[in-house]
């Protein structure tokens, strides 16, 4: 009888004892979920090659298209919508407007503004950045490309350096990105989405890749100088839109992205004469359905695409990275997607494409640009206006 009040004595002390102890182990928990702690956990992403979490620098940007960072790490904003450059303070995401940029195509019903903005690998020398705008009106336009010198916060010096011609009706596919690469200026140009015909031929800027060198003179070893007719700047031909372009970190070359029509968006490397194709042969099809032309793929003297999307992501602002932040990203090539909404990352070896995967795609985010920092962040900037960054979470 006593023994069997001990016993029960000692059970319900056990039980008691055992409660005190996961009661103080939740507690413990609680304090692990406390809203300042959730802050860091709940936003690691976990990815197949990097873990990471995003921060948001900046908002309010009006459809933020590019950002190039200075040599002393300051960043340039450039806002296509708005046709705004700025700097951007990535401490404090405070803004800056630089004044003095020329006048440009710019209206609520036209996808013109202020397109890309580089920075010359040479600028602690030179001083020199480059800006791609749309200029002329909505039923006769076309793309420019100046550089510039800025002073404090203004616009020094301005030297136009390229004009596209002609001129062409519209409100879509004007390209405008900006490759610098072993003393040349590479241009993408688009195809004015009505007029694609041009992207074949050679004497219109329209659907191209162009070279210049980097103060504006045309190189005599163009691939079409001397050809009757041509336009010289012309480097290759056949593209359709081509928001992103970005120059390969070990040989030099510029590689662009391009909007297929419905499907059919691609990765190409720009390389002189080569001509990839649009519209004769494309892997998309009418918006709505139906062949493009012949509704062929291959062509004799048509460079096949590196890669191609099938559904369209609509491919925007690209970049290879190359930092030491994310090793599991080096020689990676990042885009902006626009109808997918995320950040598309390609791992590349020997100029082959080996592998996509999409990151943030739950987000809803239009992605316009990537852009690695010198800290190795990689920046993006979307249509709801935040400049964002991926920053490694060890
Ligand atoms: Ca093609």
């Amino acid at each position: 009888m006593a023994s069997t009040h001990v016993a029960h004595v000692f059970l319900w002390f056990s039980l008691a004892w055992l409660a005190a102890v996961s009661q103080h182990a939740s507690a413990q928990e609680d304090t692990q979920t406390d809203p300042s702690a959730t802050e860091q956990t709940d936003h690691i992403i976990v990815s197949e090659a990097e873990t990471f979490s995003v921060e948001v620098v900046s908002e309010g940007a009006e459809v933020p298209w590019a950002l190039a960072f200075l040599p002393d790490g300051t960043a340039l904003l450039g806002e296509r919508e708005a046709g705004r450059l700025s700097f951007l303070n990535v401490e404090t995401g405070e803004r800056r407007i630089i004044d003095g940029l020329p006048d440009m195509l710019r209206n609520g019903s036209v996808s013109s503004g202020l397109f890309d903005v580089r920075v010359h690998p040479q600028y602690t020398e030179n001083g020199w950045i480059y800006i791609a705008y749309g200029v002329g009106e909505e039923t006769k336009n076309g793309l420019a490309v100046d550089r510039i010198r800025i002073e404090d916060e203004r616009v020094s010096a301005r030297e136009n350096l390229f004009n596209s011609t002609p001129r062409i009706s519209g409100k879509w596919h004007f390209g405008g990105r900006l490759v610098l690469s072993g003393g040349y200026l590479f241009i993408s140009t688009g195809d004015g989405y009505d007029h694609s015909v041009l992207s074949q031929s050679l004497e219109a800027h329209a659907g191209k890749i162009l070279r210049l060198h980097d103060d504006g003179r045309v190189p005599d070893d163009n691939p079409f100088v001397g050809t009757e007719g041509a336009l010289p700047e012309i480097w290759s031909y056949g593209v359709r839109n081509p928001q992103g372009m970005t120059v390969h970190p070990d040989t030099g070359e510029p590689w662009l992205n391009e909007h297929g029509p419905q499907g059919g968006d691609e990765v190409n490397i720009a390389r002189a004469g080569e001509n990839y194709g649009w519209p004769v042969i494309t892997y998309g099809e009418e918006y709505g359905g139906g062949p493009i032309g012949d509704g062929i793929t291959h062509h004799e003297g048509m460079t096949q695409p590196r890669y191609y999307w099938v559904p369209s992501i609509a491919p925007s602002g690209a970049a290879f990275y190359t930092g030491t932040a994310f090793p599991g990203w080096r020689g990676n090539l990042f885009s902006g997607s626009l109808a997918f909404t995320h950040i598309n990352r390609l791992v590349v070896e020997d100029n082959r494409i080996l592998h996509e995967e999409r990151l943030l795609a739950d987000r809803g985010w239009r992605v316009r640009f990537v852009e690695p920092a010198p800290d190795g962040s990689l920046y993006f900037g979307v249509d709801d206006g935040m400049i964002m960054r991926l920053v490694p979470t060890n």
